[in-house]
């Protein structure tokens, strides 16, 4: 049965987190932020898993009713051994997000060495065998996602460039996915709310009726250090750079023990979501940097909350 803690509009799994080290055959420190899937009638996770070394790789796991998840005995994907990517890759992969596109699945994920943080794609058929497209940008970027379709004839993605000492959210495009330009700021950090110091897309964009309901992580640095907490944004259908509402309020924070303490404490953040025939929407989410969570929300509720509050003016 779900629990809702505080007036977070998630509804969190009770039998939460579903994924720790535990459940990884392999040896590593941590496992958390995953992209999610339904592959046929398999519900996949691309987990980013720490290694020994302090590494990350990503590891698949499975499950055949979105709870119970057994983890693959080895990573399914390394930091490269060939260039270009192996100079980029070698400090870690990181942060998968999966989307479905044309008939592929694609990952854009973070690909992390001493010269920074910047996006990578690959695609995969079978999520065993991963084809590397190319590194999309330069540093410092993170937080990339791929939408869905093409948007006025050209593929678009959400990322995260840091700029003027500022993570914002911001949309480009492409023709073929390697070259992408036509970049624009999206969304601001807002002064005085939860997302007031660093924001980034989470789980890829999910066209509604409404508009691209975007689900994104917001974060607020305390005197004990940043809170990441989870908010939505509806972007215009046509032109994604335009926010038609934006939560005031974000859809889940940190309350639990397990979002609270690990290796990044008070941490929710999620690289992959689910929506179900229902209108459910299943969120799989890393928290506080060592475990996986579940939680569901009515993906109605995320619209509504949309529209709850001021935009994104900063509180004077
Ligand atoms: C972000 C990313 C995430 C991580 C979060 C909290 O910058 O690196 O992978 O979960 O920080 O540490």
């Amino acid at each position: 049965m779900p629990t809702r803690l505080g007036r977070d509009i998630v509804e969190r799994w009770h039998k939460n987190p579903i994924i720790t080290l535990e459940n990884v055959p392999f040896p590593c420190n941590t496992v958390f932020n995953a992209g999610a899937v339904k592959y046929g009638d398999t519900y996949l996770l691309l987990m980013r898993v720490e290694d020994m070394a302090g590494r990350s790789v990503f590891a698949l796991a499975r499950s055949e009713d979105g709870y119970h998840f057994s983890v693959d005995p080895r990573p399914v994907m390394e930091p490269s051994k060939d260039e270009p990517f192996r100079s980029y890759e070698r400090r870690g992969i990181e942060d998968p997000r999966i989307t479905y596109c044309e008939g592929e699945y694609y990952v854009m994920y973070t690909a992390y060495s001493r010269y920074g943080a910047r996006l990578a794609l690959c695609k995969t058929k079978d999520f065993q065998n991963y084809e590397r497209i190319g590194l999309i940008s330069e540093p410092e970027n993170k937080d990339g996602c791929l939408f869905p379709r093409r948007i006025n004839g050209r593929y678009a993605r959400l990322d995260r460039p840091y700029g003027g000492g500022i993570g914002n959210i911001w949309v480009s495009y492409s023709d073929d996915l390697i070259n992408w330009g036509n970049s624009q700021v999206v969304m601001t950090t807002r002064g005085g709310f939860w997302d007031s110091d660093r924001i980034g897309a989470s789980a890829p964009p999910i066209e509604t009726e409404h508009g691209w309901l975007e689900i994104y992580h917001g974060v607020k640095n305390t005197s004990a250090g940043p809170i990441y907490r989870m908010g939505t944004v509806l972007l215009d259908l046509d032109d994604p750079s335009k926010v038609l509402c934006r939560s005031a309020v974000p859809i889940l924070t940190p309350r639990e023990y397990y979002e609270r303490v690990g290796d990044v404490g008070n941490v929710v953040f999620a690289c992959g979501a689910i929506l179900e025939d229902s209108g459910r929407l299943r969120i799989y989410y890393g928290a506080a940097d060592t475990c996986i969570c579940l939680g569901f929300a009515d993906i109605n509720l995320l619209i509504e909350r949309c529209k709850l509050g001021p935009d994104g003016e900063d509180i004077e």
